[in-house]
C-alpha cells in the first residue's frame, strides 16, 4: 500500500499598510511594479492570516479553505505560487534522494483570517504571504523570506511585503523575469515599539473597482501617473527609509499623507475616473489636520487604500489627541488592540 501519510506545517502572515503605496504594473502576468513601495506591518495579535498546509498522497486534488469555504485554486496567480513551491522542493528531492517526494502530492491549504471581515481590509496581501510560508515550510525549503517575497509576490504584489514585519520597503527591480522585485526589511517592528495604528471603518462594502484593475486603468491613462512613478515616488521611498530609520515622526506623517493624497489624486487623474474616498474620508482628513493644528505639528497621519476605510498613524504618547478625538468626532469604538503597532478598529458608519 502506498504511503499515505499526511505531512503538515502551519504559520501566520501579518497585514501591511502601505505607506508609499503600489499602484500600476509593468508586467501584469508576474505583478512587476512601475514603482517601489513601503508597508508597516500591522502587529499579528489581531490582524493575521493563520494557514495549514498539508499535502499526502490520500487527497485526490490541490484544495484551498479561506474561513471555512472553498476557494478557487485553478487561478494563473495561486498557480504560480504552487508551481515555484514545488519546483524548489523537486529541486531539493533530487539534490537528496532520501526525501520523500512531496513536490508531487495534492496540496490541501485551510486559511482563517483573525481580523473581522467587516474590517474591510484587503486581505490578499496576508493569505497569500502565509500561503507562501506555510507550503515553504511543509517542503523545509532553506528560502529566506526575501526569497519566499518573490513567489508570494506572484499571488498578489502587496503580499510580498507581509513576509516581514515592520518597516518593509517592496524594491520595484528592473530584470523582466522579476527575480529582482523583491521585499526586504527596513526595520523591525521593535526599533519603533510607540508606532500605533487606527483603523476606521468607513465601508465595510466590497470596494467598486478592484486593485488589480483600476491600477491598469490609471496606467492606461493618467497623465499624472508617469510623473509620480517617476519623481514623486523615488522622492518619497528616499524621505521615507530617511524617517523611519530616524524614527522621525514629523517627515513619516507628511510623507505618509502626501504619497495617500498623491496615490488618490492619480485616481481621480484615471479615466474613467476612479473614487475611493468618500464624504467620511474626507471628514477623517480633515480631524487629522484639526488635531495637527491643534498640535503645532504633525502627531497623526491618515493613509487610504482602494476603498474608503482610513488608517491613521500616530505615537504611543499622542494616543488621547490623536485616538480620543477622532473615535469623539467619527463614531464610537468598536476596537481591537494589538501590541506592537497596535490597531483599534472603529466604525464611522
Ligand atoms: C498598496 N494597494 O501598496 C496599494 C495601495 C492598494 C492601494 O497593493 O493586483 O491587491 O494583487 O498585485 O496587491 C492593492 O493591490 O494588487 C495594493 P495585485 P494588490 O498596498
Amino acid at each position: 500500500m502506498a504511503d499515505q501519510k499526511v505531512y503538515q506545517a502551519s504559520t501566520t502572515a501579518p497585514v501591511n499598510i502601505a505607506v508609499v503605496k503600489y499602484w500600476g504594473k509593468r508586467d501584469a502576468k508576474l505583478n512587476l511594479p512601475t514603482n517601489s513601495s513601503v508597508s508597516v506591518t500591522l502587529s499579528q495579535a489581531d490582524l493575521r492570516t493563520h494557514t495549514t498546509a498539508a499535502c499526502s498522497s490520500s487527497f485526490t486534488e490541490d484544495t484551498l479553505l479561506l474561513n471555512s469555504s472553498s476557494q478557487d485554486v485553478s487561478g494563473p496567480r495561486t498557480q504560480a505560487c504552487f508551481r515555484e513551491l514545488r519546483s524548489l522542493r523537486a529541486a531539493l528531492e533530487e539534490s537528496n534522494p532520501s526525501l520523500p517526494k512531496l513536490s508531487t502530492l495534492p496540496l490541501r491549504i485551510v486559511s482563517e483570517n483573525n481580523f473581522p471581515t467587516a474590517a474591510g481590509l484587503a486581505s490578499s496581501a496576508a493569505g497569500f504571504a502565509a500561503l507562501v510560508r506555510a507550503i515553504a515550510n511543509l517542503y523545509e525549503l532553506p528560502s529566506s523570506p526575501t526569497d519566499l517575497s518573490r513567489i508570494a509576490r506572484q499571488g498578489s504584489g502587496s503580499a510580498c511585503r507581509s513576509l516581514f514585519g515592520g518597516y518593509v520597503a517592496w524594491q520595484m527591480g528592473w530584470k523582466a523575469d522579476g527575480s529582482d522585485s523583491v521585499a526586504v526589511e527596513i526595520a523591525p517592528a521593535s526599533h519603533w515599539p510607540t508606532m500605533r495604528a487606527l483603523i476606521l471603518v468607513v465601508s465595510a462594502e466590497k470596494k467598486g473597482v478592484s486593485s488589480t484593475s483600476g491600477m491598469q486603468i490609471t496606467v492606461g491613462t493618467s497623465g499624472l501617473f508617469q510623473r509620480r512613478a517617476e519623481i514623486v515616488v523615488p522622492k518619497h521611498m528616499a524621505e521615507m527609509e530617511k524617517a523611519i530609520l530616524e524614527k522621525d515622526f514629523q517627515a513619516f506623517g507628511k510623507v505618509t499623507m502626501m504619497e495617500s493624497n498623491s496615490f488618490h489624486a492619480t485616481c481621480l487623474d484615471t479615466f474613467p475616473p476612479i473614487f475611493y474616498l468618500n464624504d467620511v474620508s474626507r471628514a477623517a482628513i480633515r480631524v487629522v489636520e484639526d488635531i495637527n493644528r491643534e498640535a503645532g505639528k504633525i502627531i497623526a497621519a491618515y493613509t487610504f487604500d482602494a476603498g474608503p476605510n482610513a488608517v491613521i498613524y500616530y505615537e504611543e504618547k499622542d494616543t488621547e489627541a490623536v485616538a480620543g478625538v477622532l473615535n469623539g468626532a467619527l463614531g464610537n469604538l468598536d476596537g481591537w488592540q494589538s501590541r506592537n503597532i497596535k490597531a483599534q478598529s472603529t466604525s464611522a458608519l
